[in-house]
């Protein structure tokens, strides 16, 4: 990589990310069900059905990972808590082994001098809160505000920054009107609602640990940006109204107190009554705001579909095995419109930000020169924002290890460091070198 730490402000956190269900192997320390294990068991949701009942087995190995995180010169480590392996049932019984073990991990990122950047929930709802309606259940800023008091009394001490909830849109939209994550469903009112309740946690949740007399409380977002896809003004529109549903809806709600009106045109009607009356919750102040970014979607409209009425059209630039269109452009446009129109002066992080692919290991070395491009180009990107005035001050790598991708199983490979899925073999790839180089020898 040409850039390295000397391209970027004295203080600028570099840190890794990774997400509980995804590495640690839920099958080990007394975790409950979660919605991903029912997910995945039902026929045709997750490629070879592959759920997270081993995943990294990062349960076990967590020195060894982190004693990789800290020798590529990383100053923080993104990690998440699985609420089921705290309360399995999600409520009522804790279990101390699943409590214990994230008391472990967080003195292991101490004791190898990373900060621990904490995210409360990353997906994994234990199956006994779905059975009640998981999010489409006004009940479960409670039920997660509770959560929350159990695990930052016994954490909160140690965080350098906590997000209640990763990727609110995924949560909501994407796992209840596309029905492409757990619990998979399509339904517009379902998702009116977990769009609402996902925000109403995330105010709980920040509610609590103010309470607790914590600091470095923030929100991370995953924001897609929106391109439309020809020049026609109902293009335009469709466009303005992914943008909407994607991105402005979770950053108005937490910054404005305020859902976009492109928005409430379609959602109104199966809003819970009285949602007017969360938004001085939803939007009490940060500490700090995270964004997520990946790529771009070209949009266009779609006036025999229902409302959104939009669809998406795939790009002419290179993708990654996602599929997803590579365009680093959109990360520093982001950043500065995130500071202009919802933060101001409010750090911002990247909290996530990196792609796959096949990443096959040939005599004993596992090189990734795409995904070295990949983040130099994200990377400059943040650099420019930089320049350009916003308050960015830290950058994540996603992912850490090769680990779970959700619906696609094992075959979508994330990480700075492969996993053999049959002997769990670590080998840092050529990104990991690159990133480490970047980081120590040539930038410090
Ligand atoms: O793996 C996911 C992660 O769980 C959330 N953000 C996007 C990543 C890549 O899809």
């Amino acid at each position: 990589m040409k850039l390295t730490r000397k391209d970027f402000p004295e203080d600028f956190i570099f840190g890794t990310a990774t997400s509980s269900y995804q590495i640690e192997g839920h099958a080990f320390g007394g975790a409950g069900r979660t919605h991903w294990d029912d997910y995945a068991a039902t026929p045709g949701n997750v490629s070879r059905a592959e759920d997270g009942g081993r995943a990294c087995d990062h349960y076990h190995r967590y020195p060894e990972d982190l004693d990789l995180v800290a020798a590529a010169g990383f100053d923080a480590y993104r990690f998440s808590i699985s609420w089921a392996r705290v309360l399995p049932d999600g409520r009522g019984a804790v279990n101390a082994e699943g409590l214990d073990f994230y008391d472990r991990l967080t003195d292991a990122m101490l004791e190898r001098g990373l900060a621990p950047y904490a995210t409360l929930y990353h997906w994994e709802l234990p199956s006994a809160l779905a059975d009640l309606g998981g999010w489409r259940n006004g009940d479960i800023g409670d039920w997660f505000a509770d959560y929350t008091e159990i695990v930052m009394t016994r954490l909160g001490d140690r965080m350098a920054t906590v997000a209640p909830i990763n990727e609110p849109w995924c949560v909501a939209w994407l796992s209840h009107f596309m029905g492409l994550q757990a619990p998979g469903i399509r339904d517009i009112r379902a998702a009116a609602r977990a769009m609402h309740h996902v925000l109403l946690a995330h105010g709980r949740a920040t509610q609590v640990m103010r309470g607790l007399g914590m600091g470095g409380l923030g929100g991370v977002f995953n924001l897609e940006w929106s391109n439309p896809a020809d020049d026609s003004e109902a293009s335009r529109l469709a466009a303005a109204r992914y943008d909407g549903i994607y991105n402005r809806w979770f950053m108005g709600g937490v910054f404005k107190g305020e859902y976009p009106a492109i928005v409430l045109e379609g959602l109104e009607p199966h809003l819970p009554s009285g949602w007017q009356d969360d938004m001085a919750l939803i939007s009490q102040p940060l500490d700090w705001c995270g964004i997520n970014y990946y790529t771009r979607k070209n949009i266009a409209a779609d006036p025999r579909a229902p409302w959104p009425s939009l669809t998406d059209v795939p790009g002419v630039l290179p993708k990654t095995y996602m599929d997803w269109e590579i365009y680093p452009e959109g990360l520093h446009d982001f950043l500065i419109r995130t500071a202009r129109e919802y933060t101001g002066d409010l750090p911002l992080y990247v909290t996530e930000n990196g792609m796959a692919a096949h990443d096959d290991i040939m005599a004993g070395e596992c090189r990734d020169p795409h995904r070295i491009d990949y983040y130099e180009k994200h990377l400059s990107e943040v650099a420019r924002a930089i320049a350009g005035g916003a308050p960015v001050k830290g950058y994540f790598a996603w992912s850490l290890l090769d680990n779970y991708e959700w619906s696609f199983g094992y075959d979508k490979r994330f990480g700075l460091v492969h996993v053999d899925f049959d002997t769990l073999a670590r080998t840092p790839k050529g990104s990991y070198h690159a990133m480490k180089a970047a980081l120590t020898e040539a930038g410090r």
